[in-house]
């Protein structure tokens, strides 16, 4: 007889970090897409002048809300987590001209980086666009706070399970079959804290059912992760992290006096080899 034990311990998956200064380039992009990085930290990627002026108009920004989908945090702009792809996609259309308000008449680095990326995509016969449906199409980017007040200001989680049940008749679940890559712009952060936490470790559906967090990705417990290696991008205002957003991940808790931590975010994957898809 053939006993099949079933381990609830994660698997530590290998990681491939790297961290340097300067600009983004599109090569590590698509390296990122093809699955090859876990986690790129590029330093003083866009100037301190332009940091500053993209937190002032999320200050002062009419579409800035509390998030009300149980991930406590501040934000500009759409979020498909938890939503059917009908509601998300109408939200990306009602606030576009709040996400467009982040920018006013800035050169907006996430636009930039989405045009560079178009174009050399294009060049190898690859479309890249914002994903759509009949309600509309995301936008570019959405601006968060995190606000969570325990270990982490956001929870371990992974951005994967949210694809994966984006819905039917939705085209994000396609890219769950490959790398989920979050691209995360920082124009804030605070002097302490507020490091974006990457754990050894690719979660399966199996391992999500396991842990209750199936449709959702979020949060992974504190006992599950316990003897999981992790590595801490330390990040300045100015800063750009791109990660395979299938590893599980998190944000530590920051210093609360002093600057608040303000990320720009958006995800991109292939949904087809001749189709990158971008959404939030
Ligand atoms: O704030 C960060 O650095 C990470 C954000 C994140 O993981 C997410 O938006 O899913
Ligand atoms: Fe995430």
């Amino acid at each position: 007889m053939v006993t099949v034990q079933v381990s609830q311990a994660p698997v530590i998956s290998p990681v491939a970090i790297k961290e340097r200064t300067g600009s983004i380039s599109i090569g590590e992009v698509i390296s990122a897409l093809k699955g090859e990085i876990t986690g790129l930290h590029i330093k003083r990627a866009f100037s301190p002048e332009l940091a500053d002026e993209i937190t002032a108009n999320f200050n002062r920004n009419p579409g800035l809300n509390d998030r009300k989908d149980g991930v406590p945090g501040q934000y500009v702009g759409a979020s498909h987590y938890r939503k059917n792809p009908a509601a998300y996609f109408a939200e990306a259309e009602s606030v576009r001209p709040f996400v467009d308000a982040l920018f006013a008449d800035l050169v907006d680095p996430v636009r930039a980086l989405f045009d560079a990326l178009k174009r050399e995509l294009q060049k190898r016969g690859i479309e890249l666009r914002r994903a759509r449906s009949e309600h509309g199409r995301a936008n570019i980017c959405r601006a968060i706070c995190w606000s969570g007040t325990g270990t982490y200001s956001l929870e371990p989680h992974d951005d994967v399970a949210q694809v994966l049940c984006a819905g039917k008749d939705c085209e994000l679940p396609a890219v769950a079959n490959n790398t989920v890559v979050a691209l995360n712009f920082y124009p804030s952060m605070p002097n302490e804290g507020g490091n974006l936490r990457i754990w050894s470790h690719k979660p399966t559906e199996t391992d999500r059912r396991l842990q209750g967090v199936e449709t959702t990705g979020y949060p992974y417990s504190p006992a599950y992760l316990e003897r999981v290696p992790y590595h801490d991008l330390e990040l300045k205002a100015g800063d750009v992290a791109l990660i395979d957003g299938g590893f599980v991940h998190g944000v530590t808790r920051q210093s609360s006096n002093g600057k608040p931590r303000l990320l720009l975010n958006c995800f991109l994957g292939f949904a087809k080899p001749n189709l990158v898809l971008w959404w939030t």
